[in-house]
């Protein structure tokens, strides 16, 4: 099998009232790709941020808001590129590691997922940082694996995947696209990545959001112990599991 170039790359976001940050963001992933990554929005703001992606060549996909998860899980399963990468339209996540991500994927992981918590985030609110760690904790409990960071918003899948699982959550989406590939035995790995200071003003209200997540987490790890894990998504190649 080849291996995956940026031609084969889809970077895919939400986007609410992010045009303090999209244009940095779009010009970070043009630059870092070399212009080949497909760039897919979905958006429900009411400012310039649609149309300054559509001027930088993104595609844009108009959705009400309704939340995180309902427009990120319309972001990922909008591309036909077999690789699938996410993101916060914030100017938090690192783009110059998308050649780290797509060579992971090349070694034969299923899932590659940005770990901001290991490199000890100053940039990250105290309170985040917190609530970021006890959700890695409680994940890693149900699932029986040690996660450091299970509600990062820059993560690389292979398309085919994310499209033979369903997905439920909203809020609490990020911490379902990795626990239940985990607990079905895809292989999924945690790379360190930098987190910066966002730019604009957050969409998650960290308490009534941080309740949503806690509750995606219990739900997915005890319906997942529970027995749906029993169809398992590997495919055939095989890599060492780390
Ligand atoms: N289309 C759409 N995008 C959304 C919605 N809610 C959040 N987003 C986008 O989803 C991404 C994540 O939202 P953030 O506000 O960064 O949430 P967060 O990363 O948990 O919070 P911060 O740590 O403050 O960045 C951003 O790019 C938002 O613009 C929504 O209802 N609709
Ligand atoms: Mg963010």
């Amino acid at each position: 099998m080849s291996d995956f170039t940026f031609d084969d790359v889809a970077v895919v976001m939400g986007t609410y009232n992010e045009e303090e940050a999209i244009g940095s963001v779009l010009a970070d992933i043009e630059r870092v790709s070399g212009g080949r990554a497909d760039v897919v929005c979905v958006d429900g703001s009411d400012d310039r941020t649609p149309d300054i992606a559509r001027r930088m060549g993104a595609r844009v996909i108009e959705q009400e808001p309704q939340g995180y998860g309902v427009a990120v899980r319309e972001a990922v399963l909008a591309p036909d590129r077999p690789v699938v990468v996410t993101t916060d339209c914030d100017d938090t996540y690192p783009m110059e590691r998308l050649p780290d991500f797509l060579d992971l994927l090349n070694d034969g992981y299923d899932v590659v997922s940005g770990d901001r918590i290991s490199p000890g985030p100053e940039t990250m609110p105290r309170l985040n940082r917190l609530g970021n760690r006890a959700f890695a904790g409680l994940a890693s409990l149900l699932l029986g694996r040690r996660l450091h960071d299970v509600t990062t918003g820059m993560r690389a899948y292979r398309r085919d995947l994310l499209h033979r699982i369903e997905w439920t959550e909203n809020t609490g989406l990020s911490a379902e696209l990795l626990m239940r590939p985990v607990a079905r035995n895809a292989r999924v790995t945690e790379v360190p990545i930098d987190y910066d200071e966002r730019a604009g003003e957050t969409k998650l209200d960290p308490f009534r959001g941080g309740a949503a997540i806690a509750k995606s987490i219990l739900r997915i790890g005890i319906e997942e112990r529970l027995g749906t894990s029993l169809d398992s998504v590997t495919t055939t190649d095989t890599v060492e599991r780390t």
